[in-house]
């Protein structure tokens, strides 16, 4: 418990600061706004892949570019607004091509070791792999 003195002189000071040293003006401040929090919004790109998922975006490209998984995995291909195929590479083992689909999600099970590339074949240079081990 501090001295009766010590709590006088803290008091004191408050009131000294409170009436603005010594001003003039007793007009009142108007109190700021509140702010109002700004809502934000959900971001739509890029979304990150779950496991086992490719997204096929609307950047035209193929989130991951290339994705490792375990022989037997089922991978799901995202498509984004933009439309877009999954067009294997002729290699033993490759799963059913996907044809140009959009908005929507199309499975794919992987029961062959092995590296399994693709290409959407509206957007030259989009492509990616599966390697499955
Ligand atoms: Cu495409």
């Amino acid at each position: 418990m501090p001295p009766v003195r010590a709590r006088l002189s803290v008091a004191l000071l408050v009131s000294a600061l409170a009436c603005g040293g010594g001003g003039g003006s007793d007009a009142p401040t108007a109190p700021a706004a509140p702010s109002t929090p700004s809502t934000p919004s959900a971001p739509t790109l890029p979304t990150a892949p779950a496991a086992n998922e490719i997204i096929a975006t609307t950047a035209n490209t193929f989130n991951p570019a290339t994705l490792t998984v375990a022989r037997g995995t089922v991978v799901t291909f995202t498509f984004q607004a933009t439309t877009h195929n999954v067009i294997f590479n002729n290699v033993t083992g490759a799963p059913t091509n996907i044809s140009s689909t959009s908005s929507s999600s199309v499975q794919r099970t992987f029961s062959t070791a092995g590296t399994f590339g693709y290409d959407c074949t509206l957007h030259a240079g989009m492509r990616g792999s599966v390697v499955v081990n």
